[in-house]
């Protein structure tokens, strides 16, 4: 996919970020639809800055993703987070709508999915993020290309499992037809994104960085060409009460239907309308869990950095 003419390259790969990569240490890769759709301003901004610093303070290089000027760029400046997070005009790009928004110029942020296929493009092992999408609750037959992206790129995506407003079995099930290895960060249960998770079991659970670095190193090394997912639970902490969160989530789908909401919306209305009706402690939590999953990502990728 790497065109000969770097000039022509939609894929611009920050100098920081290829430098680290050339030299074959840690870099971390994190997206943008959590910035610009998942949270409010000014929080969104904070955390995705405060993401990029935990990366630093453990010893990687953090790539942001997300489309700019006409590029799809992995590592951003400070300035482009700002305007990530301010501009309302920011388009939610997974996969589908990348050529569009390329062709466009205007500014995109990246889903799980198409941060997945940038950091793949740009030779990054592994990604923080929330909670990966998955397959929705009802019939509506929704399915985010999240699922189908981690079947086809070798890439970790490190999350709080999916976020609880999806159907969680099904998820689990599609990811394991896709070939996808589940994870479990010192944990056997699937974690769902708000609270640590119970009812739902992990294919393999890890006790440590190293220990998921050997899995995912010989997962690679079989010559196996699908991401994994790296389950890591919400800290204690910061976990939400369990029947709080329920209630929160059936008053949002019973909104997101009655106000007709579809497609690639319905991800970003039903997080604001949980964050409002539980209030701001969804939110809280969904900073606490993302900056969770990041020092875990970081501890990966450097782990990872060794072995290869
Ligand atoms: N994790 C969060 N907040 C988010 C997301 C993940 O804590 O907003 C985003 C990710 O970008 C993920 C997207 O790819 O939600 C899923 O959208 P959809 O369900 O439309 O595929
Ligand atoms: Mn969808």
């Amino acid at each position: 996919m790497r065109h000969n003419e770097p000039v022509d390259d939609p894929l611009r790969i920050a100098d920081e970020v290829a430098d680290a990569l050339a030299d074959g240490r840690p870099v971390v890769a994190l997206e943008s639809t959590i910035i610009a759709h998942g949270m409010p301003h000014p929080r969104n901004v904070e955390t995705a800055l405060t993401l990029e610093a935990i990366v630093r303070s453990g010893g990687a290089v953090p790539a942001t993703v997300a489309l700019v000027d006409g590029a799809l760029r992995v590592g951003l400046s400070e300035l482009d987070i700002e305007r990530l997070g301010t501009n309302n005009q920011v388009a939610k790009v997974s996969l589908r709508d990348m050529g569009a928004v390329l062709a466009s110029g205007g500014l995109g942020a990246t889903t799980v999915a198409a941060t997945m296929f940038a950091a793949h493009g740009a030779g990054i092992r592994v990604f923080a993020t929330g909670g990966i999408g998955g397959v929705h609750r009802g019939d509506g037959h929704d399915v985010s290309a999240d699922l189908t992206a981690l079947g086809r790129f070798p890439v970790a995506v490190v999350c709080a499992g999916a976020k609880a407003v999806l159907d969680l079995p099904r998820t689990l099930e599609a990811l394991e037809t896709l070939g996808v290895p589940v994870l479990g960060w010192r944990t056997d249960a699937f974690p769902e994104f708000w609270t640590r998770g119970a009812d739902l079991t992990v294919g393999t659970r890890v006790d440590g960085a190293d220990q998921a670095a050997a899995v995912l190193d010989a997962h690679w090394s079989a010559g196996l060409t699908t991401g994994a997912v790296i389950g890591v639970p919400i800290p204690t902490e910061h976990e939400v009460d369990r029947a709080l969160i329920e209630t929160a989530i059936a008053d949002g789908l019973g909104a997101s239907d009655a106000a007709g909401i579809s497609g690639s919306e319905v991800t970003p209305f039903l997080l604001a309308h949980i964050a409002d009706a539980t209030g701001g402690t969804s939110l809280d939590a969904n900073v606490a869990l993302v900056q969770e999953n990041t020092r875990v990502a970081t501890e990966v990728a450097v782990a990872l950095a060794v072995t290869r």
